[in-house]
């Protein structure tokens, strides 16, 4: 049993293992209820290292027989492990233990999935499969050989023999147990090949269950083209002669990386025209993108412990944000991760979840993949190439991979890389990693007498644990237009450093500023400028980033106002984004971007950061009310832009029909307000791809006018289950607010809803989350249904059970009335017995902050 006691595990604790393994055979015989794992693990104690016990993790094991060095021991059973007295010298350590797959339904460790055996080690789920010091910094070459009367059996690396019901795998490249991976199934591949540019031939696999080989073509195409870009961007090859990839149906998160067999959730590999969106053509892409990127920044080079994960999510995230803008728009890849950062990160960072991007405390690790290690991370990757300049950090990656190679690392070398690699002292960049918090950024402007100055002043808020915050190097990309839209000033980068500083430019005219240009730090800008600079802005600005920021914050503006006081939004923004919607210059991806309003979220955000305490109604409401301004005003466009961005060709994912898909579907949005859905309905009667047929849902969906098509679109598509999680989804996120809990409490008792496959699950109740208005709704059904399940869910997957707990992070920014329906439900939650330590850490965290 995991141990239910909360044990804050400590960065400061750091100790090193004291042995060093040098090789790690296992050999599984497979059952669903009763496998067994023979292990064989080689120990050498460090030199200086004087160890007589050895602890080695282990959790629901059953031990049948231990040996050391050939004899039998009987290790002493402990919280999480065992613990054996070791010779002083090198030894070999033996054991045979005992598993249930099949009743594994945490999704960590061995488990089974449509009767399919498959792993799932990150972070600490080894330890479910055998005793073994189950920690990053100990890095081993394993040798695995699989029993199972099942036609494909996989394991890492290289296939070095096979038989009858049996194959045996090796895998050249030390790595840490949580890279290991096991599958068996009946399993059929997509196959192909790679040639690398050394001329290396790669066999690529993409296994599938039966019936989804036609949805592999396009992962497959995404993963070659990952494999190019790495060699060409970073020179970073392949280095195994197999690469494969499975799709599992039961999986806790998107994908993993385990080395040379990733596992995948199966909606981020399975894409076809007819079952998949754009987005989710785009979501394979980059997932698998993010996976394969991992085999040099993770696995050839890993964590020393988890306080470091960082390392390797931000610089993957960040090289896969990087591998899609040079295959799509780079443009609107950056403005939907910044949409995306602010949505899932700030929040985080505002909130009582907030910690740094290298925490030093966690009491359950996998609470701890959040927006903050992941896309924080990566934007601190991104301030450190604009800091040091292109070039500079492509040699400073060079050092990296060749100075660390082999290594499980942490962010002081890394840092270190970069420091010896350009001479520049990051001791205050490092802020960056250790200190939680969004930093606001106010900036005041002055003109006289031809000069225009700048002044910044910075200040980050305190978090939890964390009340002092020391001032962080912000680079601020900045660019000067002249009042007729010439570029006075190109874009330059302006290195804040201290509370408070000025930067002055000569400038015979009053210059108007566009300053964090392409978002250039994760920050909270305060810059006040009146809704004519704005609209300026969004007319002039050659930097995308700023001229579609303009738009949003005459948007969110235009609704706080809404939602606070009725008032209506300015002609002035109307008219400006009139001007976006009927300029065919701008790429149409773009300029769905514009048109596109902020979410619930964001306008609570933002009137929470004003002191104000959000009405999730009033919200939902004022957005209504603007959708329905615009829909109006600019009711001739609308017909138009859906018509001219109709695709004639035969549908394909790529930037190109997607990005005028994204605008007609966007027109479409709007269309429906004034045509009574009618051109949505011959969309979906007519659709011949996903895209077009959930844009055409949702559209209607979102003003109650889809009960048809969503019966429809259910028989069409009963058999498809990536679709029908779908179809869960859309029906719970544009439910109206009054109606949301209940569409999702009577879609749990439909007989598709699988509480226990995980997308299925967050597709009800992630929708709820999403859905603000309808999850904060005063009735408090969304609350007690969300509470009811997660408890349910926390018995049988604590992880994902704890990861949605989130969903009640920002329930103090809410009135007391919601306070008060919310409180005790978490609070009996958290006095259930047998909650989870993962969730118990994330609602204390929540409730007590
Ligand atoms: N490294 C995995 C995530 C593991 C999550 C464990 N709770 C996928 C990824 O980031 O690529
Ligand atoms: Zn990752």
């Amino acid at each position: 049993m995991k141990d239910a006691s909360p044990t804050t595990i400590y960065l400061k604790d750091y100790a090193p293992f004291p042995f060093r393994v040098k090789n790690v055979h296992l050999t599984f015989q497979l059952d669903p209820l009763k496998t067994r794992v023979i292990s064989l693990v080689e120990f050498e104690p460090i030199a200086g290292a004087s160890q007589h016990d050895l602890f080695l993790h282990g959790e629901d094991l059953r031990l049948i027989w231990a040996k050391i060095d050939g004899a039998a021991v009987s290790p002493q059973i402990t919280k999480g492990g065992l613990s054996v007295r070791v010779p002083s010298a090198s030894f070999v350590w033996e054991c045979e233990v005992e598993i249930d797959p099949q009743n594994n339904t945490s999704l960590e460790g061995l488990y089974m999935s449509n009767g399919m055996y498959c792993t799932q080690c990150e972070a600490e789920g080894f330890r479910k499969i055998t005793y073994y010091p189950d920690r990053p910094d100990v890095m081993a070459q394993f040798h695995v050989r699989i029993e199972g009367d099942l036609p494909i059996l996989l394991s890492n690396g290289n296939p070095k023999a096979q038989g009858e019901n049996w194959a045996e795998w090796q895998d050249p490249w030390p790595k840490p147990a949580y890279l290991f991976a096991l599958v068996a199934g009946r399993l059929v591949a997509h196959r192909d090949t790679f040639t690398t540019a050394s001329g290396n031939h790669v066999a690529l696999n993409i296994w599938v269950r039966p019936g989804d080989e036609h949805k592999c073509g396009f992962g497959m195409e995404a993963l070659k083209a990952s494999m190019r870009w790495d060699e060409n961007i970073y020179q970073r090859e392949y280095d195994l002669d197999v690469f494969n990839i499975v799709a599992v149906d039961d999986f806790n998160m998107g994908a993993m990386e385990n080395k040379g067999l990733n596992i995948f959730n199966s909606a981020c590999v399975l894409a076809s025209p007819t079952t998949s969106t754009d987005k989710d053509f785009e979501r394979v892409e980059a997932i698998i993108a993010h996976e394969y990127f991992h085999n040099w920044t993770g696995n050839r080079i890993t964590c020393r412990d988890w306080f470091q994960l960082c390392l390797k999510e931000g610089l993957t995230v960040f090289r896969d944000a990087q591998f899609t803008s040079d295959l799509r728009s780079a443009a609107v890849k950056r403005i939907e991760d910044v949409i995306r950062l602010r949505a899932v990160q700030f929040s985080e960072d505002a909130g009582p979840l907030a910690h740094p991007v290298r925490p030093d405390s966690f009491i359950e690790i996998n609470n701890f993949y959040t927006a903050t290690v992941y896309e924080k991370g990566a934007e601190l990757i991104g301030m450190l190439k604009t800091l040091v300049g292109d070039q500079a950090y492509y040699k400073a990656l060079a050092l990296y991979f060749q100075r660390h190679d082999g290594d499980a690392a942490t962010i002081e070398d890394w840092l270190q890389v970069f420091e010896d690699s350009t001479g520049r002292d990051l001791s205050q960049f490092k802020n960056w990693y250790t200190q939680a918090g969004t930093p606001e950024v106010s900036v005041t402007e002055t003109y006289a007498e031809g000069e225009f100055q700048l002044t910044f002043s910075q200040k980050t808020p305190a978090t939890p644990g964390q009340i002092e915050k020391d001032p962080k190097v912000i680079p601020i990309a900045l660019g000067l237009l002249s009042p007729c839209g010439q570029e006075l000033l190109p874009t330059q980068i302006l290195e804040l450093n201290q509370p408070q500083q000025s930067f002055t430019f000569a400038s015979s005219e009053r210059p108007i500023a566009s300053i964090l240009r392409e978002f250039s730090a994760p920050i909270l800008l305060k810059h006040t400028q009146n809704d004519a600079t704005k609209a300026f802005l969004l007319a002039h600005d050659p930097d995308p980033f700023n001229k579609w920021q303009a738009a949003r914050t005459l948007a969110v503006e235009s609704l706080k106002e809404l939602a606070q006081h009725n008032q209506a939004p300015a002609l002035a923004f109307l008219d400006a984004l009139q001007a976006v919607a009927s300029d065919d210059a701008l790429d149409p991806a773009f300029r769905a971007l514009v048109l596109g309003l902020p979410s619930q979220d964001e306008i609570a955000r933002s009137l929470y950061a004003d002191g104000l305490t959000p009405e999730p109604q009033r919200i939902f409401d004022a957005l209504e009310t603007l959708h329905q301004t615009l829909a109006q005003h600019l009711q001739d466009i609308w017909p138009q832009l859906h018509a001219a961005h109709q695709i004639q060709e035969p549908y394909a994912p790529n930037a190109q029909q997607s990005n005028a898909r994204a605008l007609a579907n966007r027109a479409l949005v709007y269309l429906t307000r004034i045509d009574a859905g009618e051109a949505a309905k011959k969309q979906f009667d007519t659709a011949n791809n996903m895209t077009q047929q959930q844009a055409a849902l949702s559209a209607l969906l979102s003003v109650e006018k889809g009960a048809e098509q969503a019966q429809a679109f259910y028989r069409q598509w009963k058999e498809d289950r990536l679709v029908i999680d779908k179809w869960f989804a859309l029906q719970v996120a544009f439910a109206p607010p009054e109606k949301a809990a209940i569409v999702a409490k009577s879609l749990t008792q439909h007989e598709d809803f699988n509480w226990k496959n995980p997308n299925r699950f967050r597709a009800v109740f992630g929708s709820l989350a999403g859905n603000m208005a309808g999850f904060h709704h005063l009735s408090g059904q969304g609350y007690e249904l969300m509470v009811q399940w997660l408890s349910r869910l926390d018995q049988i997957n604590p992880q994902t059970a704890a990861r949605m707990c989130g969903a009640f992070k920002t329930w103090r920014q809410f009135d007391k009335g919601r306070q008060a329906l919310l409180k005790p439900l978490l609070q009996n939650m958290l006095e259930m017995d047998g909650l989870s330590r993962d969730s118990r850490e994330m609602l204390s965290r929540i409730v007590h902050d």
